[in-house]
């Protein structure tokens, strides 16, 4: 039973997950907190701006993009229950160190979503899923290359006017806030989508968009499925967390020419998409479930369209 007020340790010991699981969750929340107050302090620490490296990505690594990677990496490693990591800002698979090579878990992460928002004091967020290890070489890379569908336990923490963290399993979907002394509390259970109309693109892309996205973003405004309003951040964190609470659909359709999106398949949508399945919504890449797409590289892109169930068939149907 869910009761609002607990602590995460009660919450967690009262969900029937293995042990391992509910010390990896704890550490990914003791490491959040940690986050928060380095983006709150980041002004007067020095952490605003760039490192001046170029990241996977091809993108400017932000000094606190590199610190919440960091401090994932390292927080992580020193539990002894994770067997490999992977990371949006790092190339190839992460063995943590130090090692425990009997160890069953995966953890994935982006560990600061929402980059360009850094600077400007725009809420910005960690998202990530928590899998089985497939085999037990350290070196083989389909360890993390599992359709989101594997995921056990997945969740996001959002350092906006408040800092808000998600913990998801097929169980339950609940939401906590940190207290002053770091403690995170329950302040929302048993979290399914909102439904008010909301629709979450950046339209500067329209020349870019298929006939159909086209159609659709044309019906949501013309009032035909009732009357919607637009609210994008460019944070997908902040916006799904948003559509997650009130309702609504966000979308970064992919490129028809090249049919890559910009999202990546294991950081930032499979999380959200398992999310979304534990909470009455639906995540798809245009065509077919996220959660059944076979990842084929560590730092895939893909079409994403995610949102509550009516609007995501809203979406199909159009
Ligand atoms: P990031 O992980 O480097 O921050 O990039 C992902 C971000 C998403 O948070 C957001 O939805 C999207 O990129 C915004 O892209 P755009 O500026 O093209 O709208
Ligand atoms: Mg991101």
């Amino acid at each position: 039973m869910v009761n609002r007020n607990q602590n995460l340790s009660e919450y967690l010991n009262n969900l029937d997950i293995e042990s391992d699981l509910k010390k990896i969750i704890s550490v990914i929340s003791s490491t959040c907190y940690k986050i928060s107050e380095a983006i709150r302090l980041s002004n007067i620490n020095n952490l605003l701006g760039k490192t001046g490296e170029i990241n996977i990505q091809g993108e400017q690594v932000e000094k606190l993009d590199e610190l919440a990677n960091n401090l994932l990496i390292k927080n992580l490693s020193e539990t002894g229950k994770v067997f490999l990591m992977g990371s949006e800002e790092i190339e190839s698979v992460i063995i943590p160190n130090p090692n425990n090579k009997n160890a069953e878990f995966i953890v994935v992460f982006d560990p600061l979503d929402g980059s360009s928002n850094i600077d400007v004091s725009v809420t910005i967020g960690t998202i990530f899923a928590i899998y089985k290890r497939v085999n037990s070489d350290q070196n083989d890379e389909s360890n993390l290359l599992q359709e989101g569908n594997k995921a056990i336990a997945a969740g996001y923490t959002v350092y906006g006017s408040s800092t808000v963290m998600c913990i998801s399993t097929k169980e339950d979907t609940s939401m906590f806030s940190f207290d002053k002394k770091g403690c995170p509390i329950i302040t929302n259970s048993k979290i399914i989508h909102g439904n008010s109309k909301v629709y979450s693109v950046n339209e500067s892309n329209w020349n870019k968009f298929t006939e159909k996205d086209k159609r659709w973003i044309t019906s949501l405004k013309s009032g035909v499925n009732g009357k919607y309003t637009a609210r994008y951040v460019g944070s997908l964190v902040a916006d799904f967390h948003r559509n997650l609470l009130k309702g609504g659909i966000f979308s970064y359709p992919a490129d028809p020419k090249t049919g890559i999106g910009r999202l990546r398949l294991i950081y930032e949508c499979n999380p959200l998409s398992f999310i979304a399945k534990n909470t009455n919504g639906y995540a798809s890449d245009g065509e077919k479930s996220i959660l059944e797409i076979k990842p084929e590289n560590l730092h895939q892109r893909v079409g994403f369209y995610i949102g509550n169930n009516i609007e995501m068939s809203i979406y199909k149907n159009s």
